[in-house]
């Protein structure tokens, strides 16, 4: 055997010995490093004579790529070891509960809102907004309200600073104001919903300073109480989905229609639950009327041309109803067990209203 020979069995018997990357690198250092065993043997080559060191040269060149190729073999093969141990050690324990995903919700009031957009949507209603902070004219005069009427004192209104002019700005008590500036700006025939924010001074267990409204305004020609009438039972039904749901017009008062009505539905309380739907009991669930001949007049529009209905509710009480939550003030505590038991999932469209449209 000669010195090569000797040299290349060593080396690999090195490599074969190698029982971890670590030691295999330290293997690679010590045959094939600046300083290895065969780099320092190829540094020998130039003191010899030609035809020696072609020989050598060549010899030492074959080892060399042999020591080369079995670290890389062996290299493959530890790591594939390495892999192996690590699968065998680890392991995903699947029976572990999951975080639980940090998810949004719909409020109960977006909720209500969006049911009731959805019904009126279906009658070809579309929906129009305006400012919380409105002027006399609008939330007041327009609307056939007298100046000795209760809803304009002080205490009943939230009046801000008087501008420059000394005018004092009000938050909308309805949203009516909307219904005026509509009116004025577009040509009959006018089919909206107007939902909102409004502000009225009154804190109370039933009542909050702030709160939603959804009104309507239908104007055209020749408009009467029957549209109104098929309108609003349409929309009780859908909203409370119970298709034989009694509804009933009582005779009312507001200043902005003639005649008004305030409209109730059939319901029955079992033992101090309510239960909507049947009984002979009744639930006054929104107001309505024939737009007052003065109101359209102060729009710029002729009474005697276009005549219309209106009708307004409150979301909080709609919401309540439907959802069975007893206090109003809940609303707006943002408190996150409460929103988590009464909010909906973002991802529930199909249920958002029983549907005027089911089974056309
Ligand atoms: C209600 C009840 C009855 C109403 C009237 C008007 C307007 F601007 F057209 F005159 N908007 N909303 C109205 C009528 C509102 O809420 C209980």
């Amino acid at each position: 055997m000669t010195e090569m020979d000797t040299l290349k069995a060593e080396l690999l018997a090195c490599v074969a010995a190698a029982t971890d990357l670590a030691a295999l690198e330290a293997v690679r250092l010590d045959a094939l490093g600046k300083k290895g065993r065969i780099s320092v043997q190829l540094k020998t080559l130039g003191g010899l004579e030609p035809e020696l060191r072609k020989q050598t040269g060549q010899a030492l060149n074959l080892v060399k790529d042999e020591v080369a190729e079995a670290i890389s073999m062996r290299q493959t093969e530890l790591e594939a070891d390495a892999l192996s141990a690590q699968l065998a050690k680890e392991r995903v324990d699947i029976s572990l509960p999951v975080q639980p995903p940090l998810a949004g919700g719909i409020h109960p009031l977006s909720r209500t809102m969006e049911e009731i957009a959805a019904i009126f949507a279906d009658m070809g209603f579309s929906i129009a907004e305006g400012p919380d902070i409105e002027t006399d004219f609008y939330n007041f005069t327009a609307l056939n309200i007298p100046p000795e009427h209760p809803a304009r004192q002080e205490h009943d209104t939230f009046y801000l600073r008087p501008d420059e002019t000394g005018v004092r700005p009000v938050l909308r008590t309805h949203t009516s104001p909307v219904q005026i500036r509509t009116m004025q700006q577009v040509k009959p025939p006018i089919r909206i919903i107007v939902p909102g924010r409004t502000y009225r001074s009154d804190h109370d267990a039933t009542h909050s300073p702030m709160f939603h409204q959804c009104e309507g305004l239908v104007i055209g020609k020749d408009i009467h109480m029957g549209h109104l009438k098929g309108c609003l039972i349409d929309f009780c039904r859908a909203f409370f989905g119970v298709d034989d749901l009694p509804v009933r017009f009582r005779p009312s008062f507001f200043p902005f229609t003639e005649p008004s009505a305030e409209v109730d539905i059939g319901c029955r309380r079992v033992d101090g639950k309510l239960e909507i739907g049947t009984g002979d009991d009744w639930l006054e669930i929104l107001g309505s009327g024939m737009v007052h001949p003065r109101v359209i007049e102060n729009c710029g529009l002729d009474p005697d041309q276009v005549q219309g209905f209106a009708f307004g509710m409150g979301i909080e009480r709609l919401a309540m109803l439907k959802y069975g939550i007893p206090d109003l003030r809940t609303f707006y505590d943002s408190d996150l067990r409460w929103l988590r038991h009464y909010g909906f999932m973002p991802i529930d469209v199909p249920a958002l209203h029983t549907g005027l449209d089911e089974g056309v």
